[in-house]
């Protein structure tokens, strides 16, 4: 018989499951989008009997994939679930009654689900299932992989991460203009991992003017997946011979401008398979903001800024963007070098832009700087 007792449970051990789900959910980062990530494991007599993750948004949920790998074994398990299971008929059947249809007897969950289709709905069904329910197990944890989902569904924009490689002075380029490599190896193959994570890259018409960057996920065992590569080029001054236009790859490629996509120069660039996206106007540039929401109607909820100064300085003081990953090479350039985040109309201390929740790793000979902005 199921108890309708709020469970007995041990908050170490529940942890413990938790975590592995995570694990879990964390492999469908950059494939899910627009939905969340996430991940679900079954636990019978302490041992986990079945696991499984949101591979693709409109396939099987999490919670979903794993009860189907456990089959008529489900029976009496706990479910572990990083997001609060689903009571929505939407592209799937709602996840709540596939778990009470499994006769799971505790459900572990870890976010909340903002999406109003199921917010609370799901948990409160499988109580009154008679299912023991605990909400909230590594919360926070759960909630830093679905940034994305989350601002995407509060605010109808996507999250934007700014990256940057820049000497200890905070330079992106030496004097000449030179920037092959501020960082050492073990960061360039930490940004094909952040790439492969995304949805999207953004970067500048001079980023790709003068570092001509393929920006495609090259991963040394391979099995990368490439972001939606987006060019701002609000007079589309850009050659279509640049690599990233030329450079195949099974994603998309964008070039967002003011100009006329009908028009010739416009034509060149589509005739390649490259879209053209006519974006509103904002001081005779393109309206990064509209960029951004164009970006969110494509379903594409995690955007990696790349470079560069100018777009980084436009899009802090615009407010758009939402993290800071800095990877900080052991060497200066001096003054001269491009300053990484441009200009941002600070005048004295008092207003200073700040960060928040900054963290650091060493990633080879280079340190790492997170930030939430
Ligand atoms: C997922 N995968 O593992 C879970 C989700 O697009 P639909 O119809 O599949 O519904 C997506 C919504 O379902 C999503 O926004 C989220 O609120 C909820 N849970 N979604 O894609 C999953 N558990
Ligand atoms: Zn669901």
């Amino acid at each position: 018989p199921r108890s309708k007792r709020a469970a007995d449970f041990d908050h170490a051990v529940a942890e413990f499951f938790m975590r592995i789900a995570l694990e879990e959910a964390a492999k469908g980062l950059g494939r899910t989008s627009p939905n969340p990530v996430v991940g679900a494991v079954l636990v019978k007599g302490g041992r986990i009997i079945a696991r499984g993750h949101h591979k693709k948004a409109g396939t099987a949920h999490a919670e979903v994939v794993a009860l189907e790998a456990a089959g008529s074994k489900a029976r009496g398990a706990d479910l572990y679930t990083t997001l609060e299971p689903c009571d929505h008929y939407g592209r799937t059947p709602p996840c709540s009654l596939a778990v009470l249809e499994a006769g799971v007897r505790r459900v572990f969950s870890a976010s909340s689900d903002p999406n109003p289709l199921v917010s609370g709905k799901g948990l409160n069904r499988l109580k009154r299932g008679g299912v023991a329910v605990v909400t909230h197990v590594l919360k926070d944890e759960a909630d830093a992989l679905n940034r994305p989902f989350f601002k995407m569904m509060r605010t109808g924009l996507p999250w934007v991460t700014l990256k940057a490689a820049v000497t200890l002075d905070g330079k992106i380029a030496a004097p000449s203009g030179d920037s092959k490599w501020v960082t050492g190896e073990a960061s360039r193959a930490w940004v094909h991992r952040l790439r492969d994570q995304v949805d999207a890259i953004l970067v500048g018409a001079n980023t790709v003017r003068m570092d001509d960057p393929q920006l495609t996920t090259r991963l040394p065992g391979g099995g990368g997946k490439d972001p939606v590569r987006v060019v701002v080029d609000s007079h589309l001054k850009l050659s279509p011979g640049h690599t990233v236009f030329t450079q195949r790859s099974p994603a998309r490629t964008v070039i967002a401008t003011l100009e006329d996509p009908e028009g010739r120069r416009a034509r060149r660039f589509l005739a390649q398979g490259v879209e053209v996206w006519n974006v509103r106007a904002k001081q005779d540039r393109v309206d990064l903001k509209a960029v951004l929401k164009r970006v969110k109607k494509e379903g594409l909820n995690h955007v990696l800024v790349e470079g560069g100064a100018g777009l980084y300085g436009t899009l802090l003081r615009e407010h758009l963007a939402d993290a800071l990953a800095l990877f900080v090479a052991p060497k200066l350039v001096g003054a001269g070098g491009l300053s990484w985040a441009g200009e941002l109309g600070v005048k004295d201390m008092a207003h200073a832009l700040a960060v928040k929740d900054l963290t650091m790793e060493k990633v080879g000979d280079d340190v790492l700087l997170r930030a939430l902005l």
